[in-house]
């Protein structure tokens, strides 16, 4: 199979136990408005399969997806927060990802996705440590390929897998808004799901 990734929006859970089984699940996180729901629209070839939204912070909610060819994709709620939310909510909200990730069966890999442009963040960088030391299985995903100037990029490759320490090859480089790097997260999610 090639082509679009064939989903369906399943549900939106509060949390990992109310989610349906899976046999094969991938995750998708990384900070509010670094480009999940676009990229997930991306991968679909759908306007508005997931919700895209210009606030940061929106997405609290697990939100399920399932693949026509069998196994799940989870959009996680991005961390990065809404200015308005209180820290309890805050709180809340990472307890939940971090449970959805330690204890979700089925989970076989989690897309990380930084900013492309500006990232890694200190809350990237958190992440990372974090995920190596659960010894979740991950791949770094950067965003936003089309907002980097051309005559930036190789800097900025490096620069970015330099403060994730990973080599540059570890990276994909995606642009929901210009398709880049589309086809391979497409061909890594099927192969992953098989
Ligand atoms: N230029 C550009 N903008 C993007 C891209 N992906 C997302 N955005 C923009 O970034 C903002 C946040 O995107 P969204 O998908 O809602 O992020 P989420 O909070 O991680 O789900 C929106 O204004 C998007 O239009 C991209 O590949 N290129
Ligand atoms: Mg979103």
């Amino acid at each position: 199979m090639s082509g679009p990734l064939q989903l369906q929006f399943v549900t939106s859970a509060p949390d990992v136990e109310s989610l349906p089984d899976t046999r094969a699940e991938v995750a998708v996180v990384g900070r509010s408005n670094v480009g999940k729901s676009s990229l997930l629209n991306a991968l679909a070839a759908r306007k508005a399969l997931a919700k895209v939204s210009g606030k940061p912070g929106k997405t609290q909610l697990l939100n399920c997806f399932e693949l026509a060819e069998g196994g799940t994709v989870v959009d996680l709620p991005g961390y990065g927060y809404a200015s308005s939310a209180s820290k309890d909510t805050r709180r809340d909200w990472q307890r939940r990802m971090h449970r959805y990730l330690t204890t979700r069966e089925g989970l076989r890999l989690t897309l990380l996705l930084i900013d492309g442009e500006v990232g890694p963040t200190k809350l990237d960088v958190d992440m990372l440590a974090w995920l190596r030391e659960q010894e979740v299985v991950f791949r770094i995903v950067a965003t936003k390929h089309d907002k980097v100037r051309s005559s930036k990029r190789e800097r900025r490759k490096r620069d970015l897998a330099e403060g994730c320490g990973v080599e540059r090859g570890d990276v994909l480089w995606a642009s929901a808004e210009k398709g880049v790097g589309v086809d391979k997260l497409r061909e890594l999610v099927r192969t992953t799901l098989a």
